[in-house]
């Protein structure tokens, strides 16, 4: 049986429980962490993002297969530490201050961590004392923020401005996006990085990766 293939297809169909299975019995059969991960639950995810930037699915089953990919992750996190398999790079991501719109940023969590990333989420209506001080303690490759609201995008160029005081601008790449953010005001802030949708947001982190 192929495992990997069945746990892409399985994830894909948003079925957590067989994705869960198929993990197990891969991981008895003695398949690699590291190829269960990339070749099935990655895999897999990857084609959910594409089939979502292509508008062939929506909202609801990306949330169904990132639950899927998580309880494909639940069983081989431990697996993957012990055999010291590396994440590709650290986002730390939050919505900024007064903002509690969440379900885009999560999205977005949900398909860097489907793309293998390590992602440090530090919820809705974060402070940019918030944003500064886990840039600090992570030291994460991009740092990602979340705005639905005109009156709140307004908060992502005070983050960015507080890095720069701290001196930490220098050492992380910022990615902006949000129902109201556009690639103009991404580059009026400063910001390294706008993305339309959590599927290109997959693909700008790796392209922010290759400019550190
Ligand atoms: Co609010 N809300 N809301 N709301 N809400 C909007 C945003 C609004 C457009 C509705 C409207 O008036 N037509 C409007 C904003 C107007 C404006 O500022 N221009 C609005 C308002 C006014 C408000 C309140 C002020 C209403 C009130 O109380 N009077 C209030 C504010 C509360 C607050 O935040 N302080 C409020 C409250 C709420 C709820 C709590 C009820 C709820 C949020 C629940 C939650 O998130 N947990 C809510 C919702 C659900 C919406 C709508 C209906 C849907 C937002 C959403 O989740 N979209 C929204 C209207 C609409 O959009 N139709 C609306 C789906 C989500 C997947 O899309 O977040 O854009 P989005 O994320 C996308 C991309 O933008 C991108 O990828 C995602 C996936 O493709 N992306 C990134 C997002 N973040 C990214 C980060 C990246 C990269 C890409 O890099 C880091």
């Amino acid at each position: 049986m192929t495992y990997t293939k069945d746990i892409a297809e399985a994830l894909q169909r948003g079925d957590a429980d067989k994705v869960g299975e198929l993990v197990r019995l891969a991981l008895i059969e003695e398949l690699s962490p590291k190829e269960i991960l990339e070749n099935g639950l990655i895999r897999g995810m990857n084609i959910i993002g594409i089939k979502f930037k292509n508008n062939e699915i929506y909202i609801p089953e990306v949330l169904i297969a990132a639950r899927a990919m998580h309880a494909g992750m639940e069983l081989l996190r431990p697996k993957l530490v012990e055999t010291g398999v590396k994440n590709i790079g650290k986002v730390v991501i939050g919505t900024v201050k007064g903002d509690l719109h969440d379900i885009g940023k999560n999205l977005v969590k949900m398909m860097l961590e489907g793309a293998g990333f390590e992602v440090i989420d530090l919820g809705a209506d974060v402070s940019v004392e918030k944003f500064v001080s886990a840039v600090k303690e992570y030291h994460p490759d991009i740092l990602g923020m979340s705005a639905l609201l005109t009156t709140t995008m307004l908060n992502m160029s005070e983050v960015i401005e507080a890095l720069q005081t701290a001196d930490l601008r220098g050492k992380v790449k910022v990615m902006v996006g949000g129902a109201p953010i556009t690639k103009h005001y991404a580059e009026q802030i400063g910001a390294d990085g706008y993305s339309p949708d959590a599927a290109t947001a997959v693909e700008d982190a790796r392209l922010l990766l290759t400019l550190k």
